[in-house]
């Protein structure tokens, strides 16, 4: 490890001890940014590294809830204000048993080089409860959330930090949550994105991350003469991402082969078609159902308790989770001729799973990069609740389109090796910080 990245990270987790995933995001970032800072020295005399690892803001609360038996409940209700240097706080809310401050903090930091590079003007959030969905009544979900944002709501507006949805919060969550708003502010504005067509909402947005991620996927392919076009893909999540991802894939002539929930994984060889994600679709976002219930509908084989990385496949979509791809997970990938990593999930590689698709030279996209695609068509949700004016479908689609082209090549501006290999990772990474640190020179020591 360079020795100037050692002391810096040295300094970061004696400051914040038992954050491992706020560690190793930031981790990465220093990896690329500190002989980038050495080479331009305005950023390391503003200190700017050391003050992006610092959060503006962090509001930590208690949420009390009664549930369906009559019993109170007590969640912890977090909100990450990390930077505000080029926008109002954006980011998303997580709400799963596993949330707390490290992870919350590892999302945040994502997000502020992420809506960066999306060339919209966001600064960068992230928030959530350990509160878990799962299994409770649409009722418990509507009184937590109610909760959750009376006290949310303080902190909040749509100039100063508008969250949106992540891990367990979808159009269900963000209806309640904007309803408790509106309700106890007596105002109607764009402070949560996300929100349903006919209250505010922006068309394309459930769709944008995993459409965003197949975008960037193509345009990865593009730099080598190639296309998505009759390509194999692992996928893994079932969620909002995984959807949409296969869907994006499919209409580009690919063929998704496995999705994933925290039971376990489905391989379905022949693909998963338009037919097969409708009822998809409606298993996990009506039904709340399990994965499983795929290989028993349409007689494919399930993997109890397994990630989908062992089938055989062009290209990959993590869309689950962070750490879902091991080391060892993708020397499998890359053994069995995969070629192209898009990441649809926040951080799903492990910091050596990264180092081997850098050393197999493959075409990885970050996170940060390649599902910058959902927070991007949320900063045009935000311009059109400006304008209280809707935007089509095409016109949303199209700018989303866009965005994706403009990120990657700031990515191969700011990641091309001389060998011509394009270091995504260091892209992205400079690429995102770059307009924030200027941004912070230019408004002084604040
Ligand atoms: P959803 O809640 O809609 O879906 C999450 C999916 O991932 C589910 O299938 C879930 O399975 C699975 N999953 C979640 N946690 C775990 C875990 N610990 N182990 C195994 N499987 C897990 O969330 P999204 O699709 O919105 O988010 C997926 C990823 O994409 C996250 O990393 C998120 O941060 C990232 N992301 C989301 C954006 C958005 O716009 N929604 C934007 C950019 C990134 P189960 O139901 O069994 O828990
Ligand atoms: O990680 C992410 O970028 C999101 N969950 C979306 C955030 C947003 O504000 O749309």
């Amino acid at each position: 490890m360079d020795p100037k990245v050692g002391q810096f990270m040295a300094k970061i987790k004696a400051k914040n001890p038992a954050e491992p995933e706020f560690h190793q995001a930031v981790h990465e970032v220093a990896e690329s940014l500190i002989p980038f800072i050495e080479e331009n020295p305005k950023y390391k005399h503003a200190k700017i590294l050391e003050r992006i690892a610092e959060p503006e803001r962090v509001i930590l609360f208690r949420v009390p809830w009664i549930n369906d038996k009559g019993e109170v409940e007590i969640n912890r209700g977090f909100r990450i204000e990390m930077n505000s240097a080029i926008g109002p706080y954006k980011g998303g809310l997580r709400f799963h048993p596993t949330v707390n401050l490290g992870i919350l903090k590892f999302l945040a930091f994502e997000q502020v080089l992420k809506n960066s590079l999306t060339t919209l003007p966001m600064g960068g959030g992230k928030g959530g409860s350990d509160f878990d969905p799962k299994g409770k009544s649409d009722n418990e979900v509507m009184r937590f959330c109610q909760s959750f944002m009376t006290e949310l709501c303080r902190h909040i507006g749509p100039n100063t930090d508008v969250p949106a949805g992540d891990i367990g919060v979808g159009g269900r969550e963000i209806g309640f949550m904007f309803g408790q708003y509106k309700r106890i502010k007596n105002e109607f504005t764009g402070v949560l994105t996300g929100k349903g067509l006919e209250w505010g909402g922006s068309l394309i947005r459930p769709e944008a991350t995993g459409y965003g991620a197949v975008y960037f996927a193509e345009e990865m392919l593009k730099t080598k003469g190639d296309s998505l076009k009759g390509k194999v893909a692992a996928v893994s999540g079932s969620g909002n991402v995984a959807q949409f991802t296969v869907q994006k894939l499919t209409e580009l002539g690919g063929k998704a082969v496995t999705l994933s929930d925290s039971g376990g994984s489905i391989y379905d060889p022949d693909g998963i078609d338009a037919e097969k994600l409708a009822w998809v679709m409606n298993l996990k976002n009506i039904r709340r159902g399990r994965i499983k219930e795929y290989a028993d509908q349409f007689g494919c084989e399930y993997f109890e308790g397994k990630r989908p990385w062992h089938v055989k496949c062009d290209v990959a979509f993590p869309s689950a989770t962070e750490n879902e791809i091991s080391k060892e997970d993708a020397e499998i990938l890359i053994k069995n001729g995969c070629g192209v990593i898009s990441e649809g999930a926040n951080m799903p590689s492990t910091p050596d799973a990264i180092e081997v698709y850098l050393e197999s030279k493959i075409l990885y996209g970050p996170g940060k990069a390649a599902n910058a695609g959902g927070v991007a068509v949320s900063g045009l949700e935000m311009t059109q609740n400006s304008m209280r004016l809707p935007w089509s479908r095409e016109e949303v689609d199209s700018r989303l389109q866009t965005i994706m082209k403009n990120i990657h090549q700031t990515c191969v501006d700011f990641g091309k090796e001389s060998n011509n290999y394009v270091n995504y990772v260091n892209g992205a990474n400079i690429g995102g910080f770059v307009k924030v640190a200027d941004a912070m020179i230019a408004q002084g020591v604040v």
